[in-house]
């Protein structure tokens, strides 16, 4: 008798029970297939529960196999006999320190170019500085990462005087409308701000690494792939064998950018850094928030941005740094060390130039 109203009972339910069973049934099913293994083909198929992309033996990895690579005739590397034996080549953190003879092109843009790697050069040109651009982005597209695709991110007050310069392929000029500054040490200080901005905003998605430099500059040699590095600072011209004590760190401890006079590994330039755009992202959000905190307080570091992005990478050590060839200013001479001088400084009038 209890089995027989057992009976009917689920009866009444059958349409509970039948979707029952099929949800019971697709789980297992997708159990299976994203499990990877593959246990009936066809039916998988109908179900169309393509896991492809997450099958644990990793096939997906198949596209990032390398393409046959060139042969290529180079020196050997000789361990008894270093490129560079009169210059620091290594920091403590292992660094690396770029100067001429301490690096193959070749090698380098073998393994870059395999990574197709995309660089953003940020210059601003506000009000006169407009007048630098010309120079800047002819010799720019003479010696700057020759061969890559690059974005010249022209910050700019006047965007109509972004001169007209033929680019090779894969290289464009983006200009981006800023405001401009009264005071020049404003408009200096204010690029963290805006660095950091368009790397969150718009540089993130257009290109892997981004290079940061003044625009009263000329190249004048080679500057390429070996500047990449998740952050890089560049030993000013000034500076790069002077004592910590003698270097124009920001020296009150009211200031973020205080450094000190027992601390400092060397002393970086301004007008020459970059990075990843995640790092140089982080980077000038750091230093523009900093700058704002001093001005907060009523107090303006020494060397303006520059005096912040020398405490940000006593911190935050850089992961690469460049030679003087970098960032040189002819008023300095030429030292024996310095084989080449890659970035030029353009002599200007500042009184010409500067708050017009
Ligand atoms: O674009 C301007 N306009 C100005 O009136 C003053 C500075 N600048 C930007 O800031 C330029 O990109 C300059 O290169 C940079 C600050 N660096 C210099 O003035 C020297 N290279 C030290």
């Amino acid at each position: 008798m209890c089995a027989d109203k057992w009976i009917n009972e689920l009866w009444k339910r059958k349409h509970h029970i039948f979707i029952l069973i099929i949800l019971l049934f697709v789980f297992w099913l997708s159990w299976h297939t994203y499990s990877g293994r593959m246990w009936i083909p066809s039916l998988s198929f109908y179900c169309s529960l393509n896991f492809d992309h997450v099958r644990k033996d990793g096939s997906y990895l198949d596209h990032l196999l390398e393409i046959r690579l060139p042969r290529m005739n180079y020196s050997q590397p000789n361990i008894m006999n270093p490129p560079r034996t009169d210059v620091l080549v290594m920091t403590p953190w292992f660094a690396p320190i770029i100067w001429d003879g301490t690096f193959s092109t070749d090698i380098l843009n073998q393994q870059f170019k395999q990574r197709d790697v995309r660089v953003g050069l940020t210059l601003f040109a506000i009000k006169k500085y407009v007048v630098f651009l010309q120079l800047f982005l002819e010799t720019a597209e003479k010696f700057f990462m020759v061969g890559y695709k690059v974005n010249y991110y022209v910050l700019t007050d006047r965007p109509e005087a972004v001169p007209n310069v033929t680019l090779k392929e894969g290289r464009s000029v983006v200009v981006l409308k800023t405001q401009s500054n009264a005071r020049w040490q404003d408009i200096s200080m204010r690029r963290m701000e805006m660095i950091s901005l368009f790397a969150k905003k718009q540089f993130i998605g257009e290109v892997d690494y981004i290079v940061c430099v003044d625009v009263d500059m000329k190249f004048s040699d080679h500057v390429g792939v070996e500047i990449l590095s998740d952050v890089f600072g560049t030993l000013h011209p000034g500076f790069y064998k002077g004592q910590r004590q003698r270097f124009t760190y920001e020296r009150r401890s009211e200031s973020q950018a205080y450094i000190a006079s027992d601390e400092g590994d060397f002393y970086y330039a301004g007008g020459f850094f970059g990075g990843t755009v995640e790092e140089v992202y982080k980077l000038t959000n750091h230093c523009s928030h900093a700058i704002l905190t001093d001005k907060a307080n009523g107090i303006e570091a020494i060397w303006h941005d520059e005096s912040h992005l020398n405490k940000y990478l006593l911190t935050h050590k850089p992961t690469k740094i460049l030679s003087p060839e970098y960032l040189w200013d002819n008023n300095m001479g030429v030292p024996e060390i310095l084989k080449k001088r890659r970035f030029v400084a353009v002599p200007k009038n500042h009184n010409q130039i500067r708050n017009k």
